[in-house]
């Protein structure tokens, strides 16, 4: 690996926790070409210039979520698609100092108060960039199941019970007409609710709390499912990290 000093300087920064980058100095040049990183876990690709924005490595390897979710799936996902909108969300921003404190969900929270010139950047690819972050973290190899912890209480107050939940859920994602997501969300108004969202739009943009969502894009299952998104979304039901559903359920009532 060919690595020059201003990238090793960033790489040991990275692996100290400590990021400090003027990326006011980067053009967007520098978020072309990339460096593999190994871990424990994955050889995880970054974009050679960091940026504000980082990858969240992926908690599990590739082929972990199999059957259900195979490993190219997974490849391709974590490594092209989400790292794209990674890069350019950090490309969006990097014209705009005066941004960098601002994380990418308030970025979104407060899109129409943004320079007009990157809404549109923002909100695909700060869209894409959270969204994704989340699906990483609600999917697990040792999931599945019922729900737990307080979730479990609100999913049967809200929609009967687990069932009736579920069916909502997979309707909402099969309904989606193109590219999108299928969401539990709390609601402005304190309620639990299932919503569907065209492209990378996010619940943060109507001021909805995403709990969890399930990527209805087909790169999120053509290689293994080709048409059938029903059967995809059965499956995935096999992979959600109940635990994690239920930390993100509590951090929005906080
Ligand atoms: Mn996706």
């Amino acid at each position: 690996m060919n690595v020059n000093r201003r990238n090793f300087l960033i790489l040991l920064s990275t692996t100290l926790g400590v990021i400090t980058l003027d990326y006011s100095q980067i053009s967007a040049d520098d978020y072309s070409g990339s460096v593999t990183l190994s871990n424990s876990l994955n050889n995880i690709k970054l974009a050679k210039n960091l940026g504000k924005f980082q990858l969240i490595p992926l908690p599990y390897e590739y082929d972990a979520l199999e059957p259900f979710i195979d490993k190219e799936t997974m490849q391709f996902h974590y490594g092209k698609h989400y790292a794209g909108y990674m890069k350019k969300l950090n490309r969006a921003i990097a014209q705009y100092p005066e941004l960098k404190d601002k994380s990418a969900e308030d970025l979104l929270l407060g899109l129409n108060s943004l320079p007009p010139d990157i809404r549109t950047a923002v909100r695909n690819n700060g869209g894409g960039y959270v969204n994704h972050k989340m699906f990483w973290e609600i999917m697990t190899p040792n999931g599945g199941g019922k729900p737990e912890g307080k979730i479990a209480f609100a999913i049967d107050e809200s929609f009967g019970n687990f069932d009736g939940f579920k069916e909502k859920f997979n309707a909402a994602g099969a309904g989606r007409f193109g590219s999108g997501w299928v969401w539990l969300v709390l609601g402005n108004d304190g309620k639990l609710k299932v919503i569907s969202t065209p492209n990378q739009d996010s619940p943060f943009l109507t001021g909805d709390y995403p709990i969890m969502g399930n990527d209805v894009w087909e790169h999120a299952y053509y290689l293994r499912y080709q048409n059938r998104r029903g059967d995809y979304l059965n499956a995935w039901w096999n992979v959600v990290n109940w635990p994690e559903v239920n930390r993100r359920y509590e951090l929005a009532l906080s």
